[in-house]
């Protein structure tokens, strides 16, 4: 039976919906077609959206997955116990904050350390500009990361289209993820974006029988074709349920550290060549913090994760197939 390639477009759970990729005219791949239901044989492939698949046909509507093509990158969450996949094969993360209700900084914080450890980009949006009266604490909530040189734009998915427009030229021809607590505007965004997005989710939704409200699955939606290419590509936007939780426990500590930017150069200077920048003397991370170079809440953020790397460590050793249960996932580099 033939093979044929697909892309992952839409996930909820364990159901996955798929469209062929075809060689467009301008020499990208595209995805088309109509809807393929895919069927998993076994547990053990785990796919994400924005994944590319091998599937053989069984109908027009219906698959079964052969293979999964491997990948540039894979962002998920994970603590000591279970994973979630966001998404595959990506150039950038869109945090997606907003003026009300309020964000956390701490998730803003992971997103920043999730896309530094799979080197992607990362593009903060302020959303729900037209609501000045909390603006200016979200603002000040956000600066350490615009002094540490990540893109932040404030934009209005609901009332300015002229916000949305002028980050075309961030986004085309690249595959970004947008990601964030429920009710910051994700879905709004795509929806200013991309003009057919709302109706194709209601499709997504009734195929893969989820509610049809909050976003509850993760989808893939191509540019619209008249913003044009860039690197030869359209791009497309991938919606994702909002979460509160964004555990980064497969991160290994040198992983973790690298994530860290301002980090940089006070890594391998401290006087324990294994500081882990707690009470340690001679510690140049917390000498830093204390000239006010880094801040405080970033070397918090950094001793959180650290320990949540350590319990998902001791767990994994206590309970043998929790890494086989993941075993598509990669696992944590040696070292530390
Ligand atoms: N005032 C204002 N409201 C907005 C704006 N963008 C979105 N909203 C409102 O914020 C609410 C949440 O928007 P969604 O786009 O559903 O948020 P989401 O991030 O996709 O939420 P989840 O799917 O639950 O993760 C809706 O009531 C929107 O109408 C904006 O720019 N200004
Ligand atoms: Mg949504
Ligand atoms: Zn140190």
């Amino acid at each position: 039976m033939a093979i044929n390639r697909a892309l992952l477009i839409a996930s909820y759970g364990r159901h996955y919906l798929a469209q062929k990729l075809h060689q467009s005219a301008n020499g990208y791949q595209a995805p088309s077609g109509p809807l393929i239901e895919v069927t998993i044989p076994g547990k053990r492939h785990l796919g994400a959206v924005g994944d590319i698949l091998q599937l053989e046909n069984s109908s027009t509507h219906q698959a079964r997955l052969v293979k999964i093509e491997p990948r540039r990158n894979l962002l998920y969450r994970s603590d000591a116990f279970k994973s979630k996949l966001i998404a595959a094969n990506v150039d950038q993360i869109l945090v997606v904050l907003a003026t009300q209700p309020a964000f956390s900084p701490d998730l803003l914080g992971r997103a920043v350390v999730a896309a530094e450890a799979n080197q992607i980009g990362l593009h903060i949006l302020l959303n729900k500009s037209d609501l000045t009266d909390s603006i200016d604490t979200a603002r000040k909530l956000i600066e350490p990361y615009a002094r540490m040189g990540y893109p932040v734009s404030e934009v209005s998915a609901k009332f300015d289209a002229h916000s949305l427009e002028r980050l075309h030229g961030a986004l085309k021809g690249k595959v970004s993820v947008l990601v964030g607590q429920s009710g910051m505007g994700k879905s709004s965004l795509l929806n200013g974006w991309v003009p057919n997005a709302a109706a194709v989710t209601q499709e997504y939704s009734v195929r893969l029988d989820t509610g049809k409200h909050t976003t509850t699955a993760c989808r893939y939606f191509e540019l619209p074709k008249t913003w044009g290419v860039a690197d030869g590509k359209l791009g497309a936007l991938i919606d994702s349920p909002g979460f509160q939780e964004f555990g980064l426990a497969h991160l290994s500590v040198s992983e973790l550290q690298h994530a860290f930017r301002e980090f940089k150069d006070y890594l391998g200077r401290c006087r324990f060549h294994n500081c882990a920048h707690e009470t340690e003397p001679g510690c140049m991370i917390r000498q830093a913090v204390t000239e006010q170079i880094i801040a405080p809440e970033r070397l918090a953020l950094f001793r959180q994760l650290r320990s949540d790397s350590q319990t998902a460590d001791s767990q994994i050793m206590g309970i043998a197939t929790t890494r086989q249960r993941w075993s598509t996932l990669p696992t944590k580099s040696s070292g530390q």
